[in-house]
């Protein structure tokens, strides 16, 4: 390997099989060390540097697994900056970032033959450990095994950094076979509330101003759909509105060229891909006013609700993007000649507030069954959230879809527990205090839409 110091920490051999048990049996008898106790060693040569020619590899991905799985068990996250220095941070997030910004905002995965399968993968929120698992479970990505992330990466859990360089990382070895969309969460707004800013702060200590900035910019570039063979859609939430009705007149008094939508006279209707494409996802939050907004696409992909009323209404208890019936479903998969909408973005506090709705207790719900095919709600962090307010945890289990040849638009469905027992470490927000979920949001506090 090169850059790696001669003096540092022995380095356990590697396997180069991706497969190889070697590396599951040592994430599994890592020691989990509290307070002051002596150290145990690191399991590869810390700090981690970026390769010299820039070429990530997958022993450098696996190097990164070990390190960060054995850092989040050993390490306080203030250590976090000797195991992944801010310039190796800077260079990835760099490199994945110039990657992520050229997709179109429904990125279009069909490069299969006949062995390939891809893997769906619901909200993660920091959970490193449920997605080592995951991901030695499902199979790691490689020629024949696509990944597709359906967002929510970072907030609620510990290891927010972690998760997301990781993923980062697997997308800059393999942009063609992972495909990373953005969830709700990757927004400023999000992470100031629920953890991910103060995490990066507490990481990345003086530098982490520089470096949480760095995330949001990463953000920004991150698709926001995906489109999987010819017969499956994903996006966060889900389902988007029609922004192509003829805008009405500016009132007047109000800034010159914002353009105004009348809800009374433009009744809500289902988007098209056209309008998926040309919508601009580079915001950092969406815009929060209906009524003030003609870019409202990116909120209604990332925030938006299936229902069991039927239509679409605005979704007035996120106080963003749809909420849309088994008619809408039926309607959208028809039009496009779909089969399965697959979206995530309600874990199992959310749908305790909803009872018409299934639970999440096995990380996936069937929301609508529909003459064309189906809506499929997918939760991929178990036991969550990580820091839970109430006695009572909802230890549901989470899940990750595989779909497989010939046509890919059947759901295999694969039901994991969390990994336990997580390691001992404080939240970065007050869960105590904070929202059940981010369904209720305080929409006085964002101010003017932006
Ligand atoms: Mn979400």
């Amino acid at each position: 390997m090169p850059n790696k110091k001669e003096s540092d920490t022995t380095v356990s051999s590697l396997p180069s099989d991706e497969s190889n048990p070697t590396i599951s049996s040592t994430i599994a008898s890592t020691e989990y060390s509290k307070g002051n106790k002596p150290l145990s060693s690191a399991p590869v040569q810390i700090p981690i540097s970026y390769p010299e020619d820039g070429m990530l590899t997958v022993e450098w991905i696996q190097d990164l697994t070990l390190t960060f799985d054995w850092s989040s068990r050993n390490l306080p996250p203030s250590e976090f900056p000797s195991v992944f220095p801010v310039d190796v941070f800077d260079t990835l997030v760099l490199t994945a970032s110039k990657i992520l910004h050229k997709e179109p905002n429904c990125v279009v995965i069909d490069d299969f033959d006949q062995d390939s399968r891809v893997v769906v993968v619901g909200d993660v929120h920091g959970q490193l450990h449920d997605v080592l698992f995951l991901l030695r479970d499902a199979g790691f990505p490689s020629k024949n095994c696509f990944f597709v992330f359906n967002g929510d990466y970072v907030d609620r859990g510990a290891w927010g950094l972690e998760t997301f360089l990781l993923l980062l990382a697997w997308k800059v070895f393999l942009p063609h076979r992972v495909y990373l969309l953005r969830g709700n969460h990757e927004s400023k707004y999000c992470t100031s509330v629920y953890g991910f800013e103060k995490e990066v702060m507490a990481k990345y200590g003086d530098k982490g101003k520089h470096a949480y900035r760095k995330c949001l910019g990463c953000f920004e570039g991150l698709p926001l759909a995906s489109l999987i063979g010819k017969h499956v859609f994903t996006a966060h939430g889900g389902l988007f509105r029609s922004v192509s009705h003829a805008p009405s007149k500016k009132p007047k008094g109000k800034k010159k060229n914002k353009v105004v939508f009348n809800p009374e006279t433009n009744p809500l209707s289902l988007g098209s891909f056209h309008e998926l494409a040309k919508a601009r996802r580079s915001v950092l939050d969406p815009p929060w006013n209906p009524q003030l907004s003609s870019n409202l696409i990116p909120g209604d992909l990332l925030w938006s609700d299936p229902s069991m009323k039927l239509g679409l209404s605005e979704n007035t208890e996120r106080g963003i993007g749809l909420l849309w019936g088994p008619d809408s479903t039926e309607e959208f998969l028809k039009k496009f000649s779909l089969k399965l909408i697959i979206r995530s973005h309600e874990g199992p506090d959310a749908r305790q507030k909803r009872p018409d709705l299934a639970g999440m207790d096995n990380g996936y719900t069937i929301d609508h069954d529909v003459e064309s095919g189906m809506c499929i709600t997918l939760f991929s962090a178990p036991d969550y959230p990580q820091f839970q307010a109430t006695e009572e945890r909802f230890r549901n289990k989470g899940a990750y879809i595989v779909l497989k040849p010939p046509k890919f638009d059947i759901p295999d469905f694969n039901v994991f527990e969390a990994v336990t027992p997580r390691p001992d470490v404080n939240p970065f927000y007050d869960f105590k205090n904070a929202i059940d979920s981010d369904e209720e949001l305080e929409l006085a506090s964002m101010g003017p839409s932006t």
